[in-house]
């Protein structure tokens, strides 16, 4: 083991070979808590060169690596086993921004660029880039690459994977593969780019991408609005695509215990409908500088909806930092969640048409497995995407946990038989990687594990992570 150590000292420096516990402790255990690993060590390579040289010392050294961008994934997959002989390869130094093509529409990154970082980038030269997540200031665009992460702007630009236009990438051997080349037509041969979109680090490092930019929208029309239900809220989404065309840009759905663990645990957080609802929605339309009118229309959707007894009331944003107020009470949800004790996820799609009736149907279900249980349902209801997250009864964590296995079997089932997906922008992970397999056909399982043999065939990359 020391040799492997000097190898990837001599590789990126001492200063980035981190093997003290006081200093790997924030990259061996994950977001949510879960998921609490020992490493080798944490290696910080500072460029493409550098990463590639680590990855080829592992590939000699047998020793397996893990992948790690802003740590904030919700599926420990960025973090080590408890084995301690696995390698933290952080992307966390390289956050360069290579190159800005606003009339081209491209951006050119080093995969450790946080999120919140590239939409500044983007600004600075009048475009947008619009994934958005509530961890943006802190995940990178290298693990939103891996993840193929989704977010509140997936209903208008589709996830990351739709964002992407080349990437680089250090294979398993050491070797780097240089897809930058960021052409919108390129129909020569399989799409290797997307290949590595969605692979949780398990087919390679990812080391630069070539991204979409999209023109500015720094008009906004945005509403927290009450609605009866699952049903009236699809509905609203309806009406809302058929009046608002392309500027709906947001619709996110959260039930109100949701709404209350926001109220109850940010700071700041108030609610702007004084009658309490089952179900809200925020809405956004967003437009360019030039395109006035956006207040107006939200207006006249939302006054159709309560005339048609889809809503029964809405706040509309005044101001940026009634919007801000507005956004927190959505994606402050799983940082309350997480305050409020033990809390079992589900990121689940199902199509849009059936998701009033599987909510609904779920609660008898899952109460019958534990009583008591508090069904935290939120997300991006405009994608078919519900997370189905259950807190335990109040004082019940050890029960929750314990219920687990037949809690999610129940959920992963019933998504199942109605054709849905288990993951729908997580990923996979550790937390997941078996349910993924036995959800999946034969064929498709085979599929995968031929192109995970075919580039990693010590099975150093990631293992234990999306294939188990
Ligand atoms: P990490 O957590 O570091 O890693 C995630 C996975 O990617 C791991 O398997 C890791 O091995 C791999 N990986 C990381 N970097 C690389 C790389 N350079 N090359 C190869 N593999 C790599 N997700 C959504 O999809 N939608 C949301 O709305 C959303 N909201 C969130 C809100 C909060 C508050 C939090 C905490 C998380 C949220 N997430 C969401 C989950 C998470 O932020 C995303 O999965 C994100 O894409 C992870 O990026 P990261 O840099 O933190 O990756
Ligand atoms: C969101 O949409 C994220 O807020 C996080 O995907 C969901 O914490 C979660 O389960
Ligand atoms: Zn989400």
């Amino acid at each position: 083991m020391t040799d492997i150590l000097d190898r990837l000292r001599s590789a990126v420096g001492d200063a980035h070979v981190l093997t003290a516990d006081a200093e790997v402790a924030a990259f061996v255990v994950d977001w949510t808590g879960t998921y609490a690993g020992r490493a080798l060590a944490v290696v910080r390579p500072g460029s493409t060169a550098e990463v590639a040289d680590v990855v080829a010392a592992c590939h000699e050294a047998g020793v397996a690596i893990v992948p790690q961008g802003g740590n904030t994934g919700l599926v420990g997959g960025g973090v080590p086993d408890p084995s301690g002989e696995e390698v933290v390869l952080s992307l966390g130094r390289m956050r360069s921004v290579r190159d800005v093509d606003p009339v081209a529409g491209t951006i050119t990154v080093d995969a450790g660029v946080v999120l919140a970082d590239l939409h500044t980038a983007a600004e600075a030269v009048d475009r947008l880039f619009p994934m958005s997540l509530g961890s943006e200031g802190s995940c990178t665009i290298g693990g939103n690459l891996a993840t193929n992460a989704g977010g509140t702007a997936v209903l208008r630009y589709g996830m990351t994977r739709e964002l992407v236009l080349g990437l680089e990438v250090v294979l398993p051997d050491g070797r780097v593969w240089d897809g930058l080349r960021g052409l919108r037509k390129d129909n020569t041969g399989y799409d290797l780019t997307q290949l590595f979109v969605g692979s949780e680090g398990t087919l390679g490092v990812i080391t630069g991408a070539v991204l979409r930019l999209f023109p500015a929208t720094p008009r906004h029309a945005t509403a927290w609005v009450a609605v009866p239900s699952v049903d009236a809220a699809v509905s609203l989404l309806g009406l809302a695509q058929s009046r608002a065309g392309a500027h709906l840009s947001t619709f996110e759905i959260a039930n109100r215990q949701a709404v209350d663990l926001v109220l109850a645990h940010l700071p700041g957080a108030s609610d702007p409908i004084s009658e309490p609802s089952d179900w809200y929605v925020l809405v956004e339309l967003a437009g360019a500088a030039t395109e006035d009118g956006l207040d107006d229309a939200l207006e006249a959707i939302l006054g159709d909806a309560v005339e048609a007894g889809l809503a029964a009331d809405a706040a509309i944003a005044g101001s940026p930092a009634q919007r801000t107020a507005l956004w927190a009470l959505r994606e402050g949800i799983s940082e309350a969640q997480k305050v409020e004790g033990a809390t079992l996820k589900h990121d689940v799609t199902l199509p849009i048409a059936s998701l009033a009736t599987w909510a609904a149907d779920m609660v008898p279900v899952l109460e019958e497995v534990l009583p008591g249980i508090r069904p935290v349902t939120y997300g991006h209801v405009g994608d078919g995407n519900l997370h189905y997250n259950i807190s335990a009864p109040v004082g019940g964590d050890d029960a929750l946990l314990a219920a687990a296995p037949d809690l999610s079997r129940a959920i992963y089932d019933s998504v199942a038989a109605g054709r849905g997906s288990i993951s729908a922008e997580h990923g996979l992970g550790r937390s997941k990687a078996v349910a993924g397999s036995s959800y999946k056909s034969g064929v498709e399982v085979d599929l995968m594990r031929a192109l995970k043999h075919a580039l990693d065939p010590r099975g150093l990359m990631n293992p234990g992570v999306l294939l188990p």
